[in-house]
């Protein structure tokens, strides 16, 4: 059964794509086995992340910009396949967001080239974020070359998400966010693009500016990319040789397809900037130790916490509670029980 759903999904079909992930959200464990074997054809797509605050048009620019990739012609010459995934850290399975999400998405969904899935939270977010990743490298597999996933900017779950992508595109809408401290500390560090949208709308420009006030605090002290060429990284004593890329600002007005060629070709410069700083190379390793981390903490519990009877364990957050025991000394026990190999 497992070989099956396999090879129907390396064959790129829809229905074998959809039930997989389902089995993902369901129980990452019944998926465990086609997703080893997928494990080798991954690693081929582009991912771009797309994240902000809810309502800042975020799915919009998405079905815009699959648009653009689908069609082919400037700035991509060829047509290319696209998966979708919508993830809503913020609501349970029905949630309202999705149920929009898909009557937006049918105008993209005849389209043989583009997978669109909608996720939710069904457990912890961490879960979620996990969940997440499997899909992805799910459509990596199927053969699509363009995965956009679209988050709702909700604190750790949008930066886990954030690891997960090649590109991060931030959304910011005029009205949300247009002085410096509205402008949510830690976006610096996952926005490779930021899309100003809704430009129809009053105060576009003074999001923009304020963006680009940030951005200037940020780069102050270190070498940017300027027009594609990428300046030598010495002056900061950064040993690391990695060159810094500018987060692009970017006006658009997703509702009428405006602005979206320029967001397609910074996406692409992205990913060629990727590659020539050996980013790419980079980001992947900590994904990956990231992602092997998780795993082997969640394994490791799984194991400890298998053999340890729950009455037993009900006990030694008793006597934890009563100050008998310290913490520390409870976790090495259990530890050096030997209990969780
Ligand atoms: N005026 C204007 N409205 C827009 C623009 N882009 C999207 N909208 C509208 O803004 C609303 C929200 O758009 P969505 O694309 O659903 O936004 P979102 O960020 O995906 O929303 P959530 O997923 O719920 O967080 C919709 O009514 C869109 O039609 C734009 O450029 N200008
Ligand atoms: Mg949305």
């Amino acid at each position: 059964m497992s070989s099956d759903i396999v090879e129907q999904v390396l064959a790129g079909e829809r229905r074998a794509v959809a039930r997989l992930i389902t089995m993902i959200e369901n129980d990452g464990n019944e998926a465990q086995e086609a997703l080893a074997a997928l494990y080798p054809y991954t690693g081929q797509a582009h991912i771009v992340g797309v994240t902000g605050a809810p309502g800042t048009g975020k799915s919009t620019l998405v079905n815009e910009l699959a648009k653009v990739y689908r069609r082919g012609g400037q700035p991509v010459p060829s047509p290319r396949t696209v998966g979708i995934i919508a993830v809503d850290p913020t609501s349970p399975f029905s949630g309202g967001a999705i149920l929009g999400d898909r009557i937006r998405m049918r105008e993209l969904a005849g389209d043989p080239g583009i997978f669109i899935r909608s996720m939710a939270t069904r457990g912890s977010l961490g879960g979620l974020a996990r969940a997440t990743a499997d899909a992805i490298k799910v459509l990596d597999a199927a053969g699509y070359q363009v995965i956009f996933v679209e988050t709702v900017g909700a604190g750790q779950a949008e930066v886990d998400i954030a690891k997960t992508a090649h590109t991060t595109i931030v959304v910011q809408a005029p009205g949300l966010g247009d002085d410096i401290q509205a402008i949510k500390a830690g976006i610096l560090e996952i926005a490779d693009i930021f899309t100003v949208n809704k430009a129809d709308r009053e105060g576009a420009d003074n999001t923009v500016m304020a963006l680009q006030m940030l951005l200037d605090l940020d780069h102050a002290s270190r070498p940017i990319l300027h027009h594609g060429v990428v300046m030598q990284s010495g002056q900061t004593g950064d040993s690391s040789q990695e060159q810094r890329w500018r987060p692009p600002i970017l006006k658009t007005i997703a509702l009428h397809s405006q602005g979206i060629e320029a967001v397609v070709e910074a996406i692409e410069a992205h990913l060629i900037y990727l590659k020539e700083s050996q980013t790419l190379h980079r980001r992947e390793r900590e994904r990956i130790e990231s992602e092997l981390n998780d795993i082997l903490q969640e394994e490791l519990m799984r194991r400890l916490l298998s053999r340890v009877k729950e009455e037993e364990w009900d006990e030694l957050i008793e006597r934890i509670g009563r100050r008998e025991m310290d913490p520390y000394s409870a976790a090495r026990e259990l530890v050096e029980e030997g209990r969780c190999v």
